[in-house]
């Protein structure tokens, strides 16, 4: 048996380092509605969000006197799936509580 010729590497043995993609995040954001009472808002964003009683409150204020609060962010799946449990959560008792998803810029 002839021996085998092994070619000389020509490429770096190791890859280059590039830092992992990052998956893009999504915002939650919560409207404001002249309906849901402010202590059931709070209780969802308690509940979905596991926000503390005095954020929740804090968040539900500001979408309250701003008409929108941005409440987190999530990857995608998470963030579309919190934001319709949450108005599920709404719309089970017959409130307008809405929550919406945007990308982040
Ligand atoms: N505006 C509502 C009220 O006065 C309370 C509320 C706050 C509703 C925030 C929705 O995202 C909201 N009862």
């Amino acid at each position: 048996m002839s021996p085998t010729i092994v070619a000389p590497r020509t490429k770096p043995r190791t890859k280059p380092r590039t830092e992992p993609e990052r998956p893009p995040l999504y915002k939650v954001i919560l409207l404001n509605d002249d309906y849901t009472p402010r202590e059931f808002v709070v209780e969802v964003l308690k509940a979905v969000f596991r926000m503390s009683r005095e954020r929740a409150y804090h968040v539900m204020l500001t979408a309250h006197q701003r008409g929108v609060c941005v409440i987190a962010v999530y990857t995608r799946d998470v963030a579309e799936t919190k934001a319709k449990e949450a108005t599920e959560l709404g719309r089970e008792r017959g409130y307008p509580l809405f929550f919406t998803t945007e990308p982040e810029e």
